[in-house]
């Protein structure tokens, strides 16, 4: 249990030493031979994908995926035939109709003032062609394509290209497949990894490149995202995910320690807990060691290398204290489970996103509250929001002055062109400022 100083140093975080699992490195160097680092692997992969298109995403599938695909497009029909159990269904359009209504509600509109100065605004355009990238792996996220296409819809966006690894026998779950037919999406790649960035931003014979890339990946996406950024925008760069739960001593330790195992059972997750009660720590404790437990094979061991390796317990003076390291941390997800959780809310600055109060819990907000669950991770709460509509729209400064308004504010410009030395600035102005002619 981490109290004071030697708390604020736990959660004080550096997004460029993210550390890499040395499982990882170990099968880096056993694929190439060679002691690479990820950022090595990442730039040969977009060299290759950018120097020979398909062929390299057949091939780094092949290599990284284990199994070559007959073809990267899914084709129309395959999405159209794909089935999933009724309750399923029916919960995918739950999600759906869920995150859009919520998007439906953010104010992103342009403004164009016509007043005494003519008319200055701002226009307000969704990007053209936006590529989601779902992440396989482990478990296909269906509502990852969900939470990060509606809003992109929401904006406008006219066309979507999903990206998701197949599977081993080279395949992509029948449920992302409907999500994308409920979606209104046809244009889905069976390819995952830095490949599939590296193809969405310069294009390859099969899939078109795009304008902006978004969704959460691994490490290998998160870098790949990051080293195409210019050639394609990037909404943010999310990696593994974290939960910090601020807990004092009314909550119930059930609930602590089942929304901290949920979050623990992604990959890499770090989990969080700050209260401001000991005895709750000691109660929590014991809750998450039976639950644990009580969890089924893969799961139990993704949630317990998370909590083994990467769980922080901190016992924080009082809730003033708890909401400072909170901010301080930057939490993706913060739950509150605090006797007056919205009391507390008006101290939270930094947080993906805040979940209140023992019937909000982040599981909720994986599927089906509302808003996006692609949220900042790893800190970059501090300067990220969660994917929303904005991130898939691009604004246009239209400057419209009138003459009059020319002659009043023009000779400021004048002067400042000349001053920074910049004298056809001066005169593109200076040109128009000449006495008007006499009327005819
Ligand atoms: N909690 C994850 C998102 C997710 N959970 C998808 C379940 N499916 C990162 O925010
Ligand atoms: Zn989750």
């Amino acid at each position: 249990v981490l109290e004071g100083p030697a708390a604020r140093a736990a959660l004080t975080r550096s997004f460029a030493e993210i550390p890499v699992p040395d499982a990882v490195l170990s099968r880096i160097e056993s694929m190439f031979g060679e002691p690479l680092t990820p950022d090595q692997v990442v730039e040969r992969i977009l060299a290759d994908v950018r120097a020979r298109g398909d062929d390299a995403l057949l091939d780094w599938t092949e290599k990284l995926d284990g199994s070559r695909p007959e073809a990267l497009a899914v084709d129309a029909a395959e999405i159209a035939a794909a089935t999933v159990p009724d309750d399923l269904h029916a919960a995918i359009r739950t999600a759906i109709d869920r995150v859009r209504a919520f998007y439906g509600q953010q104010p992103a509109h342009g403004f164009l003032t016509h007043g005494p100065d003519g008319a200055l605004g701002q226009l307000v355009r969704p990007i053209g062609r936006v590529g989601v990238y779902v992440p396989g792996g482990l478990a296909p996220l269906i509502s990852t394509l969900i939470h990060t296409a509606v809003p992109a819809q929401v904006a406008g966006v006219p066309e979507i290209v999903v990206t998701t690894p197949p599977d081993r026998s080279g395949r992509i779950h029948p449920a992302i497949l409907v999500a994308a037919r409920e979606l209104g999406i046809s244009q889905v790649f069976g390819v995952g990894g830095a490949q599939a960035i590296g193809a969405l931003a310069y294009g390859t014979a099969s899939l078109p490149a795009v304008d902006k890339i978004a969704g959460p990946g691994n490490l290998f996406v998160v870098i790949a995202k990051r080293m195409v950024y210019g050639q394609a925008g990037i909404e943010s760069l999310p990696g593994p995910t974290e939960t910090l739960v601020v807990a004092d001593d009314s909550a119930d330790a059930r609930f602590v320690a089942a929304d901290l195992l949920a979050q623990a059972e992604h990959l890499g997750a770090e989990p969080v807990l700050v209260s401001t009660s000991r005895d709750l720590l000691v109660r929590v404790q014991a809750e998450l060691n039976g639950q644990l437990e009580a969890l089924p094979e893969p799961n139990r061991s993704w949630a317990r290398d998370s909590v083994a390796s990467r769980m922080k317990v901190v016992l924080a003076a009082d809730l003033d204290e708890a909401l400072e390291l909170s901010n301080l941390y930057a939490p993706e997800h913060l739950c509150l489970l605090t006797r007056d959780p919205w009391s507390v809310l008006g101290r939270v600055t930094r947080a993906g996103g805040v979940f209140i109060g023992e019937h909000s819990m982040e599981a909720l907000g994986d599927y089906v509250a509302g808003p996006s669950h692609v949220m900042p991770t790893g800190g970059t709460a501090r300067f990220m929001s969660p994917v929303n509509v904005r991130d898939f729209q691009t604004i246009i400064s239209v400057v419209g002055v009138n003459e009059a308004t020319l002659r009043r504010i023009g000779p400021a410009g004048v002067t400042l062109a000349r001053a920074e030395g910049l004298e056809a600035h001066a005169r593109a102005i200076e040109s128009r400022l000449l006495p008007a002619p006499p009327d005819a």
